[in-house]
Parts: structure tokens; sequence; C-alpha cells
């Protein structure tokens, strides 16, 4: 096993990985950037190297620097967390190259999940079901043409390079259909260096269903179930939860046994998550994460696994401690991602957090690194905590998530926990009825609402000042 841990991250994604550590009786070190020099994550671990400067080019993301800190320190292994260098297929590398173990996926499957169709034609090789489309990148205009007629439109172009929505273009029909490619491209090439894209058949109003993974690199491999994701905003995941409400047992069962197998066909390591879109029953495959996720606290509630330390262990080479049938997914979680922005416009608010009081009790879990007197920077993203709870069943969560949202402080700043009282007391909500358009229609509703109550009447308005 690892004798001392860098964390080469902060946060709450910090904290969560020094507690698994910790449990594990192994050392840890955390690093920070001069922003972050009075961070809980700083605060608790066994030591602490500062990497740079606030930009996290400079500190988060500075391979020398975190190399640095590791042979300074004495550091075995990384752990990345999520973001940053979670998904760097040459950070794993550089540290292999020194000796130091990466607490992730093997570097090979890091890079072609990175490659949005090259993880696509390896999903259809293990047999996972994806959106019908082009094979590869477009080639020539007429070609492209021929592909998009075959599929049927509306099409996607996608960017292969792209992931999280970035470099995304729909044609609603074959006049739009040379522009959204030449748009996509030209963003792709801007934002990734990359202009490659290719054709998906676009699907509108679908739900992002995602299944969760684990391997331990010798061909063993799990599923831990499904999270449903689909209440986002541009791109952000917003609320997660486990089981879907909108899944039967034999649905899950199928395609978390074909996740699963084509996890043991890869030899896969670590704990990964294979995104799909559902819709109409079925499933389409559009990207994988090497990573720990955000949500995976939902997970941990419902199958009672704590995935980071699995992580952990599997990274030093041991094998997979629990078998399929010892998984067992029970009960529903729920998970809001608490954001220092306002509720309503989600303008960030960064500053001085003055009060902060958290919800506890039976089925209640805080993933947070906030404290009373933290000032938040203004530099990094803006999620400062994750309220989960559990509860036999999905009605039982939801009144347990409102009782928790009522006991949640944090004065001083302004965050999205009000957000989550309205949508917690939601109709569609509660029926666990929506797609993963739905709450940007929702926000679009309420701010529509706003305007008509604060609008000047017509007469009032038309009125002459008087002089
Ligand atoms: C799609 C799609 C519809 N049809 N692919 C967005 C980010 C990237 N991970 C894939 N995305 C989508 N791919 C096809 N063929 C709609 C989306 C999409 C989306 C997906 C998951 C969660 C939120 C989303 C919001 C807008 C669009």
């Amino acid at each position: 096993m690892f004798n001392k841990i860098l964390i080469a991250n902060r946060g709450e994604i910090a904290l969560r990985v020094l507690r698994a550590a910790r449990e594990l009786g192994i050392a840890t070190v955390a690093v920070h950037s001069t922003a972050d020099a009075e961070a809980m994550h700083v605060k608790l671990a066994d030591e602490s190297v500062c990497l740079g400067p606030a930009p996290a080019r400079e500190s988060y993301l500075n391979i020398p620097a975190i190399i640095a800190a590791c042979e300074i320190t004495g550091a075995d292994a990384v752990h990345p967390g999520y973001g940053f260098l979670s998904e760097n297929a040459h950070f794993a590398d550089i540290l292999a190259a020194h000796k130091i173990a990466f607490i992730g996926p093997k570097a090979e499957h890091i890079r072609i999940m990175g490659d949005k169709i090259a993880a696509k034609r390896t999903a259809i090789e293990l047999g996972i079901p994806c959106v019908p489309g082009s094979k590869g990148a477009l080639s020539d205009p007429a070609e492209a043409m021929r592909i998009a007629e075959e599929i049927g439109f509306p099409v996607l172009v996608k960017a292969a390079a792209g992931g999280g929505g970035r470099g995304m273009k729909v044609a609603h029909t074959r006049e739009d259909f040379a522009d959204a490619v030449a748009t996509a491209s030209r963003e792709a090439q801007a934002a990734f260096g990359d202009g490659s894209v290719y054709l998906e058949k676009y699907l509108d109003n679908p739900r992002h269903i995602e299944i969760q993974v684990l391997g331990d690199g010798l061909g063993n491999a799990i599923h831990l179930g499904e999270r449903d994701c689909s209440i986002q905003r541009r791109h952000q995941k917003v609320w997660e939860e486990g089981p879907s409400p909108v899944l039967d047992q034999d649905q899950r069962d199928e395609i978390s046994e074909i996740c699963a197998n084509a996890m043991r066909k890869l030899h896969y390591l670590g704990v990964g998550t294979i995104e799909f879109l559902y819709k109409d029953g079925r499933f389409y495959f559009i990207e994988m994460n090497t990573r720990i996720q955000v949500e995976h606290p939902v997970t941990e509630m419902i199958t009672g696994c704590d995935l980071v330390n699995e992580q952990i262990k599997v990274a030093a080479g041991h094998p997979l401690s629990i078998k399929q049938d010892q998984v067992i997914v029970r009960g529903h979680a729920i998970e809001c991602r608490i954001n220092a922005e306002d509720p309503s416009t989600f303008i960030p608010s960064p500053g001085r957090i003055e009060r902060y009081h958290t919800p506890g009790g039976l089925g209640i879990r805080v993933d947070s690194a906030a404290y009373s007197g933290y000032k938040i920077p203004p530099v990094y993203d803006s999620l400062i905590g994750k309220l989960i709870v559990y509860g036999p069943n999905r009605k039982e969560a939801l009144m347990r998530l409102r009782r928790a949202l009522d006991e949640f402080i944090v004065d001083g700043i302004k965050t999205t926990i009000p957000l989550f009282r309205t949508l917690v007391n939601n109709d569609d909500i509660k029926s666990g009825i929506y797609s993963i358009h739905w709450l940007e229609s929702f926000l679009a509703a309420m701010a529509e609402e706003v305007a008509l109550v604060t609008a000047p009447a017509l007469s009032e308005s038309k009125e002459p000042t008087p002089s």
C-alpha cells in the first residue's frame, strides 16, 4: 500500500480524498495556490506545499511543481480528484516516469476516452450501444452530406476533442448542414486545437443516465448502478440522483451488465463513468469519464461502497475487494450541488462566509470544504459543497432533502440553496419526469414570470410624464 498520497486538487474533493487516505492509514500532502493558503484541505492535511500563484495553470495544473512537491515530501502516489489533471494522460505518463503512482486509470484508457471518436469506436467494439452516426471524423463535404442524409435530420455535429457540450452544433435540415459543420469545426479548432468533427443523430429531450464502474486492471470489473443527472444547466449538473426514477430493474440490469463486461474486456483500472443518453427505453453511449466524479456520493449512499477507498486500493495493485453479487443497491439518494452563485442569475458570488451551519441527522451527508470565516476566492469554480440525502425510497429522500435544505445556513454570500428549495417542491421533480432540457426551460419560465410582475402596466408606462 502507499505510504503518502499527494492530493493534486482543492475544495471538497481534496477533503474527500484526504478522508479516504486517512482511513487507510496513509499520510497526506495537500498542495495549494497562494489564493488557497487558508483553505480547509491545507489545514487538514499532514503536510502542505504551495505550488504557485492563483491561476490554475501556475498551480493546480503545474506538472513540474507537482512532481517537485512529490519529491520534496516523499509522496509515492498522487490522487488528482476531478477536473484539473484528472484526465490528463500525459500527467499519468510523467508520474510513471518518476515512479510515482497515479491514482486513476491506465494512461492508455484516459487517452482513448479523451478522444470522443476513439471512445465511440471502442464502445462499439465492446458491445456498448451508441447513437447512430458517422464511423469517424468527417473528411470531404460531399461524403459528410451523404452520411447526414443516411442518418436523417436533425443531426448533431460534435467535436472529436470536445466533451461537456463544447463544439456541438445541431443541423435541423440539409440547408443548415454545411454551416453547422463549419461552425463546429472552427469552434473546436479554436477551443482544442483540433478541428475534427463527427456526426450523430440528434436526440431531442433525452435523459442523461450514467453507469458507475470499477475495475482492478487485472480483468475484474463491476458496476455500481446508475445515476440520473438530467437536471443540468449549461452542461453543469445541478441535481443528481440514483437510482433513476424512470428505469425498471430489467433495463438497469441489462445496461449495467453491458458496462461491467466492457470494462472486464478492457482490463480497466480504477473508477469510471459510462455516460448515456436515454430515450424511449433505449440507451445511447455518449462518452466515458475516467475519473472520480462530483456526484459519486450518490452511488456511495445507495451501495455503501467507498469509491475513493477502492480507487486507492486498486491503484496500489490490489484485486477488487468486492464481487458483483455483493453490490446491492438499496434506497434512493439525491445530491444538490451548492454553488456560491446567485440562485436566479447564476452570477458567481465569492467572498467571506459569515455564518455556516450544515444539516445533519440520519441519511444526510455534506461534502464541503467551507467553514465560518472562509473567504471563497473568485478564481476557481463556484462549487462550495454538496448536500447528499439518502432515504429508503425516492419519496422519503425528497422529504428528507426538504428538511435538510431548511436547516442549511450559509450567510455572507449568495448560494444556490434557495433554488433547491424551489426544485424539491416542484411537481415535475416530484414525479421524476424530466429531461436534460427541463431545468433550463423551468428557469426561463421563472424569469419570464418575474419580468411580468415587475414590468409596469402598459397604460402606466404610456402615461406622459407630468411636467
Ligand atoms: C447529444 C445530445 C443529443 N443527441 N448527442 C452534450 C454534452 C456531451 N457530453 C453530449 N451532449 C449531448 N449529446 C446526441 N446525439 C444532447 C446533448 C446534450 C446534453 C447531454 C447530456 C447532458 C446535458 C446535455 C445538454 C444539452 C445537450
